[in-house]
Formats: C-alpha cells, structure tokens, sequence
C-alpha cells in the first residue's frame, strides 16, 4: 500500500513545478527526488565528499548522527535521470580511496552526477501501516568557479570588458595582457591569430591572478575549461569600446564570442543544474587557506561570498528569472579535511567557517533558505595522539606521509578561539600571522580494514548528511 504520502510530498513536487513536468507522475507522488549540489573550490575535497557519502549511505554503522540511517533499508546506485551529464565515476574513486595501496582521486574538472535510491521504511504512526517507500538522492558535482559566472549573465560586454579592463590596470600581473591590447587595432577586421592570442594572454592573466590570491577572475570557464577547451566561446579577451565597432571587426567578435559564452555556456549550466539543486554543500578549505597566510584567507573570503551570492536570487534579474520562486531549502558550509586537526581545535575552525558564512549572509539573507557551518572530513586520513613535548602536552595528528610514505606524529599550530584574529589580518592586507604559524601536512589515506555494514571513516559526515538530507527521510 502507497497511501501514506505526505502532503508535504506533494506540495514539494509542485513547488518545484519545472523539473516535475520531465517525471512522470507516480515518481513525483511516490518516489521523491533530493537534487543534492556538491561544490567547492577547485581541490577544496568534492569527490572525496562525494565517494564518502555515498560509501557511507550504502553501508550506515558509522552514521549514528543521521537520524533516518535506521529507516533506511538499502541503498543503492541506478542510472541517473540526465543522460547528457557524465556519470560521477563512484567505482573508480572508491576503488582509489579504498584499495590496497591507497591514494587519493584524480582531479576533476567538469560536472558529474550520481543516482543513489534509498528504500526507506517511514517510521511514526502511519508508517507502520505503508510499505517501504523510495527515496532518489541525485548528487551533482559542479565547480565552484562556474557561479563566479553569474555576475556575467546581467553584463553587456562592454561593461564587462571594462570593469575587468579597469581592475587589470593596477595589477603588475596584468600588464603583458593590457600592453597586446593597447597595441591591437580593436576596430580592424577580425583575424582569428590576432583573437586567439589576445585570448591565450588573458587567460594565463587570470590564471596568474587568481593562484596570487585574486577571486573576481571571470569567466569562471577560462579556469577549468572542462570539454569546451579552444571552442570560440572560449577564445575572447575584454578590450575597450570603439567609438564606431566596425561590422565583421576583431571587438564586434569578440563581442560575439561573449554573448555566446552566456547563453551556451553559463545559461545552460544555471538553467539544466544550479537552477534544480535543492540542498547545497559548499565545501572550504580553510586549513589550506589559513595554512598559505592572510592574503590567501582574504581571497577565500571574497570567493566565499561570490559563491554564497549565488544562493540569494533577488539580486540578479537572470537567476530570478530562471527559478520562478524555486530556492535551494539547505546549505551547509563546510571546513573539509578538519582530520589535520585534533578534535580539541574543531571548534575553532566551525568558529570561523561561521564567520565567514555571517559574513555573506548579512549582505543579503539566503531567501529563507537554512545554513548550518561546520568542520568535517569526509574521509579521515589520522589518528588523535597528544604528545609531550618541552613539558607542555601538545594535541597532534598522526598518519601516513603523502610524500615519502612515512608515518608522523604532528601539530598544526593552535587556532585563535576568536575568529576575527584570523579574519582580520586578512582582510587588513597583513602580510603573515604575527606570532602565529599554522602548519600542514599532506596525508595519505589511511589503509583501511572495514568491517561489514562500516563505510570508511569520516568526522562529522553524518551530521553533515542529517542536516542535507536527514529531514526527507
Ligand atoms: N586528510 C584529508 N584530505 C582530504 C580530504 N578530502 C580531500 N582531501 C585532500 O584534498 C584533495 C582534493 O580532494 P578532491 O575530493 O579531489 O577535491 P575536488 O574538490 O574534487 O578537486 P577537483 O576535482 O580538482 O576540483 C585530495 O587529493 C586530498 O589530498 C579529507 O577528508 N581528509
Ligand atoms: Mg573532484
């Protein structure tokens, strides 16, 4: 008997109106949907985060904090519903981070998505009376640097080119670019050298600029090209307005190019998966950022809140558009690789993960959507040890070194309590931590022997589930 669906079911399938009219009307009712949107900087851990889940959900004992784990009867992989989008490879990933000689995966470079189907036997007073019912969580991995492109979608070109003209200007890094462009006749017939040089310097400016520290670096597709790689939609550089843009000119293409940059490349990214996400992970890593100095802090900062913008739709007539009301209900903000730390410092870093999440909240509230920050690994690579040392006791982690393979015993350095002594100096310019030094390590992962019904250890990825998807069980 499939009585027992809540009203709350179908209100949902309504409220998200657009996607329901590509499922079919019993999945809607019957078998709800969560579209779970994993993003991040690039190497901040998304398919660790990912594989992990995944691991985690198919096999629960070490998912004591997800409180629906128990109704949970299984949980398995099926095709997913968009056949144009790769396949998140959770085989070869597992397989790395779980094999013999462990390591961790390959770097990714383009959105995939994974179909994982929980049967879920509902619990409470009518529960008993239902059956099992089927719970599809579709997990979208999408680069963070793609909603750095949301800005572009209410920008002319000329408005582009200008603003990242102007910001070029003061930049050392820029100067190479900005001299090829003062050089070139921008009103001159097109000439597709000419354009794919221009474009070339550009890009490795942005490069440049965004390994110095610097985050407004759009388009967000010149960074991680993904499968567009030399296509023209990806070959433009910003250059100054003519007076008169002659027809068939090197700037009229180039304007050409950006328009079609936004409707091929940013549009459809929005409308076909940010625009249907209902719960979002942002994943940080704030100990590597912390770890490279203030500047570096600074940057992330700005970066996070470029991202974060992307979750409050009244600020940009595209995305307002594309939604028709549809908001993302859940993000979490997450501190990954938080096994550099012993447990006795965790609370710093979510102390400081929150301030950076107020800190772009309070420019503009998430559209009622719930935040929640918080430090986790998804896969955890150490062991807790405290060690004397000097007669003072110091909390460390040990594991296994990435480089060389050995086995060490180390202390990153102790996080303020306050986390505007971390935040402040970033945002100051300073130069370094005065009086402070953080280290890390890189680890392996651990060499893992799993007991059944155990996925592989983790800090905090069941309350990390629990809070994106805890509620829908
Ligand atoms: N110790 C530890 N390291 C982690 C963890 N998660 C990720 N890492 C490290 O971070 C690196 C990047 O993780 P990925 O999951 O590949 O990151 P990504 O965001 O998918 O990276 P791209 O695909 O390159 O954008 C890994 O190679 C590990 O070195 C974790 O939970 N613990
Ligand atoms: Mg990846």
């Amino acid at each position: 008997m499939r009585a027992a669906v809540g009203i709350g079911d179908i209100a949902d399938s309504v409220a998200r109106g657009v996607e329901s009219i590509g499922d079919t009307v019993s999945e809607t009712l019957f078998e709800p949907t969560i579209r779970l949107g994993v993003t991040g900087l690039s190497r901040a851990g998304k398919t660790v985060f990912i594989t992990s889940l995944v691991a985690n959900l198919m096999d629960r004992g070490r998912m004591p904090q997800l409180a629906g784990a128990g109704a949970i009867q299984t949980a398995y992989l099926q095709p997913q519903p968009d056949d144009t989008v790769p396949r998140f490879d959770y085989e070869t990933h597992l397989a790395a981070l779980t094999g013999a000689t462990p390591h961790w995966p390959d770097s990714t470079r383009a959105v995939s998505e994974l179909r994982l189907s929980l049967r879920v036997q509902p619990s409470g007073l009518l529960g008993g009376l239902s059956g099992p019912r089927t719970v599809h969580l579709d997990i979208v991995d999408y680069p963070g640097e793609w909603l750095l492109d949301l800005g572009l979608m209410d920008k002319s070109y000329t408005q582009w080119a200008e603003e990242t003209l102007s910001r070029a200007q003061g930049r050392d890094l820029a100067q190479g670019f900005l001299q090829q462009a003062a050089g070139t006749d921008v009103n001159a017939r097109l000439d597709e050298p000419v354009a794919q040089a221009l474009s070339a310097t550009f890009r490795s400016y942005l490069q440049e600029a965004r390994e110095a520290g610097f985050s407004d670096c759009t388009p967000g597709r010149f960074l991680l090209p993904g499968d567009l790689e030399g296509s023209p939609a990806l070959t433009f550089a910003p250059l100054p307005r003519p007076e008169a843009p002659a027809r068939g000119s090197l700037w009229r293409e180039m304007e050409r190019r950006y328009e079609a940059y936004k409707r091929r490349v940013v549009k459809p990214f929005f409308r076909d998966h940010f625009a249907r996400i209902d719960r979002q992970v942002v994943l940080v890593d704030a100990l590597g950022a912390i770890h490279a100095g203030p500047q570096a802090v600074e940057d992330l900062r700005g970066a996070m809140a470029d991202i974060l913008g992307a979750f409050r739709p009244g600020r940009n007539a595209f995305l307002t558009k594309l939604l028709l009301g549809k908001r993302v209900e859940r993000i979490l903000f997450a501190a990954t690789k938080a096994d550099h730390l012993h447990h006795a410092q965790h609370p710093q870093l979510t102390a400081i993960m929150e301030a950076l999440l107020r800190d772009a909240r309070d420019r503009a509230d998430f559209a009622g959507a719930k935040t929640q920050a918080m430090s986790i690994a998804a896969l955890r690579a150490t062991v807790e040890e405290t060690r004397d040392h000097n007669g003072q006791t110091l909390d460390c982690v040990r594991g296994t070194l990435l480089e060389g393979g050995k086995q060490a015993a180390f202390y990153p350095g102790k996080l303020p309590r306050d986390p505007s002594r971390i935040l402040n100096p970033a945002r100051d310019g300073a130069e370094d931590w005065l009086g402070a030094d953080y280290q890390i390590m890189r680890f392996a992962p651990a060499v893992l022997d799993l007991p059944p019904g155990d996925g592989p250890p983790h800090i905090r990825l069941d309350r990390a589930a629990q809070f994106l998807i805890g509620d829908r069980l």
